[in-house]
């Protein structure tokens, strides 16, 4: 397992409530390192990365707000993660709003073009941020993350994404909020989105499964977007956008067990922690248990199964 690289993501302008910006601090305090380091796996942490000078950017889209915050935060965030990856890290990006994974999942992807190899996407979130600055009505660019990787057309003031992630290499869990311009656009691609109600009937393995036997057929990269809102609120209070009905505990380290045992995942983002909303710290306290989860930790050590 290679070195894990902490970087810090204090952004909140993909939004609108202040907080977002404590999440990497939260981390830290609630041991996110620590809790690597006891599976027994190298960390270092970057610090955190703090904001470039601005460029002046337009959009015709009157509602966007922080543009030109958004794109310096891409450009600098794409740069480190693809500086983790060619150091042979994973990196974990902490966040952060979700607006953090245009520019890590661009770092991804451009260092997976170098390397000659596929780019997968894992989509953990309530919603499915697939808006583009020009269909966006919130004007929140935490909504669009996964039309940009999917390379529609909107995002002329971001560097463009680095070889275009197609549908049929990204897969959504936890969905239950759309919008219906994301709908239309989702509909028109066949993206495989896994909302709440295929959790409910089909359960997490066999879907899960499916994606993974395809990222490990093509020899892809594996790019993990984890979004608090993908719990339940009950048990993840501290994110400004709730949706009830969200993944429970079991559920959710189930699916770090499983990406653990597959070996396949190259980076991770940790996103939308709102420390100010949280009750106790129990949301980061949580978002740590499940990266111990994806590191490795179980309660018994089974032999490994055929995969
Ligand atoms: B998150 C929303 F309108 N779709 O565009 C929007 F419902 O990163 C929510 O998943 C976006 O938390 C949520 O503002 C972005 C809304
Ligand atoms: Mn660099
Ligand atoms: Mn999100
Ligand atoms: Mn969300």
């Amino acid at each position: 397992m290679p070195k894990t690289i902490l970087i810090g993501a204090p952004i909140d302008s993909g939004q609108q409530r202040p907080g977002c910006l404590m999440g990497p601090a939260a981390y830290r305090v609630a041991g996110l390192a620590r809790e690597i380091a006891a599976e027994g796996h190298g960390v270092e942490d970057w610090g955190d990365l703090t904001l470039p000078p601005l460029r002046e950017v337009a959009c015709p889209n009157p509602a966007v707000h922080s543009l030109a915050e958004t794109v310096a935060w891409t450009e600098i965030l794409m740069d480190r993660v693809d500086d983790a990856l060619s150091g042979g890290g994973f990196p974990i990006v902490m966040g952060g709003d979700h607006s953090l994974a245009l520019g890590s999942a661009a770092g991804a992807a451009a260092f997976a073009h170098r390397q000659d190899r596929p780019l997968f996407l894992l989509w953990l979130d309530a919603h499915s941020d697939f808006h583009t600055p020009l269909t966006t009505t919130s004007g929140n660019l935490h909504g669009t993350p996964l039309a940009y990787i999917n390379g529609r057309d909107g995002f002329d003031a971001l560097p463009p994404f680095p070889t275009p992630v197609p549908a049929h290499r990204i897969c959504m869990f936890g969905i239950r909020s759309v919008d219906p311009a994301e709908q239309a656009a989702m509909q028109e691609r066949d993206i495989q989105v896994n909302d709440m109600r295929v959790i409910d009937e089909r359960g997490l393995v066999a879907p899960l499964r499916e994606f993974l036997d395809a990222v490990r057929r093509e020899g892809g990269m594996l790019h993990v977007s984890l979004d608090v809102d993908f719990l339940d609120p009950s048990i993840a209070p501290a994110v400004g956008t709730t949706v009830p009905g969200g993944a429970t505990f079991r559920e959710a380290h189930l699916v770090m067990e499983l990406l653990h045992e597959s070996g396949l995942v190259t980076s991770l983002d940790l996103v939308e922690l709102n420390p100010f909303l949280d009750d106790r710290g129990m949301t980061a306290r949580l978002m740590v248990d499940l990266v111990g989860s994806l590191m490795g930790k179980k309660v018994f050590d089974r032999p490994t199964r055929a995969k």
